[in-house]
């Protein structure tokens, strides 16, 4: 077992199923090229010593003394995931670990997810602590909900953790059953065009636990485990709680379909699925914000074959299917929009399925 290494772990895009992952259901996502990097080095004094490229300062505390609350901003996400595997058992000691983080922050592309599942299989294999994946996503999301605070559901860390290169990842969130299925733009001469819309990000955390307490509620009316066990929409609910319920059950159908769709290698016609999402999400489950709806708006409208934000909304990206002919056309077009409704500039660019994480080499000699 070596005491050091370098470990990275991507950040995530979801081409489709919004807001499904903490009603037991299904998503579709892909891991980005863009990744957190964790230098990690075991220390013999029981101290977590945390420092990072993007911050000022070092947090310090004895691995003992962990406890919610005792650490806060960036490193609450490392120290998390440390307290995550203590409270579960695990031997995981003093550790060095310093964060170098390249998933664009605050743009709904998962940087805290992907700094959780870097810790946790720097930590973990360091340690000599056999966990599979599907463990280490459990660990990093109960981190974040328990630690930090935020109430996520396991979608993003399990893509960052499990997801292959050049494929999406399906995962039933209720079985944590993963399928990994083919998703390669350039031969059928299309690419994801990504747009982040820099809007800030508005209400986030509280109108996500708004949006999980409707779910719960629901459920509960409706005598089911969760939403996912639904299939119709003839629900007997207040207005708010049956749109709630209709995102929900359509969009779990939607990538359902899509999944279909990509298995059997038609991705050209996945388009009409994804401006489905958009207008679900913006309609039923209201948790887009007009940057992304005119962004949305743009985008079909030069052309794309499908639009649709990604992530939990408020802000943060949208995704558009388009030819790779149009990639430009497509990205000047939103430029124009936001130019004319007096939005700040938004930064595109196309993405591809890149790989999970994965140990990236032993830290150089000094
Ligand atoms: C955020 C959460 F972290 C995910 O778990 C998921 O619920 C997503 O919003 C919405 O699909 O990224």
């Amino acid at each position: 077992m070596t005491r050091d290494g370098v470990f990275e772990a991507p950040g995530r895009i979801n081409l489709i199923g919004e807001h499904t992952d903490y009603n037991d259901g299904f998503v579709l996502p892909i891991a980005l090229p863009h990744v957190v990097r964790v230098t990690a080095a075991r220390r013999d004094d029981g101290v977590l010593r945390l420092s990072s490229r993007q911050a000022h300062g070092v947090a310090e505390v004895r691995v003992a003394d962990l406890v919610p609350g005792a650490v806060t901003g960036w490193a609450a996400y490392v120290a998390g995931v440390v307290w995550a595997l203590r409270e579960e058992g695990h031997p995981i000691g003093g550790f060095g670990l310093l964060v170098d983080g390249r998933v664009p922050l605050g743009a709904g592309l998962s940087s805290s997810a992907a700094l959780e599942s870097a810790t946790a299989l720097a930590v973990t294999e360091l340690s000599g602590v056999g966990l599979d994946r599907r463990e280490l996503a459990r660990i990093a999301q109960r981190a974040e909900n328990e630690f930090v605070g935020v109430p996520c559901g396991i979608m993003d860390q399990s893509a960052s953790l499990l997801a292959r290169e050049r494929h999406a990842l399906l995962l039933d969130t209720r079985s944590m059953e993963t399928e990994h299925i083919p998703f390669d733009l350039a031969p059928a001469g299309l690419a994801l065009l990504v747009v982040d819309t820099k809007a800030p990000h508005r209400l986030v955390d509280g109108e996500y636990a708004a949006r999980r307490r409707d779910c719960h509620r629901a459920a509960e009316l409706l005598g089911v485990p969760a939403l996912r066990d639904l299939t119709g929409a003839e629900q007997d609910l207040p207005d708010r709680l049956a749109r709630r319920v209709r995102h929900v059950v359509t969009e779990n159908e939607r990538v359902a379909r899509v999944a279909d769709l990509l298995r059997a290698g038609r991705v050209r016609e996945i388009g009409p699925a994804l401006t489905e999402s958009h207008v679900s999400l913006r309609e039923d489950y209201e948790v887009t914000v007009p940057e992304l709806d005119v962004a949305v708006e743009a985008l079909l409208a030069a052309g794309a074959a499908g639009a649709r934000m990604t992530g939990g909304g408020f802000g943060g990206c949208v995704i558009a299917l388009v030819a790779e002919a149009d990639v430009e056309a497509c990205a000047a077009a939103v430029r124009a929009a936001f130019a004319g409704r007096g939005f700040g500039e938004p930064e595109c660019w196309t993405a591809v399925a890149a790989a999970g994480a994965r140990r990236a080499g032993h830290v150089p000699a000094r």
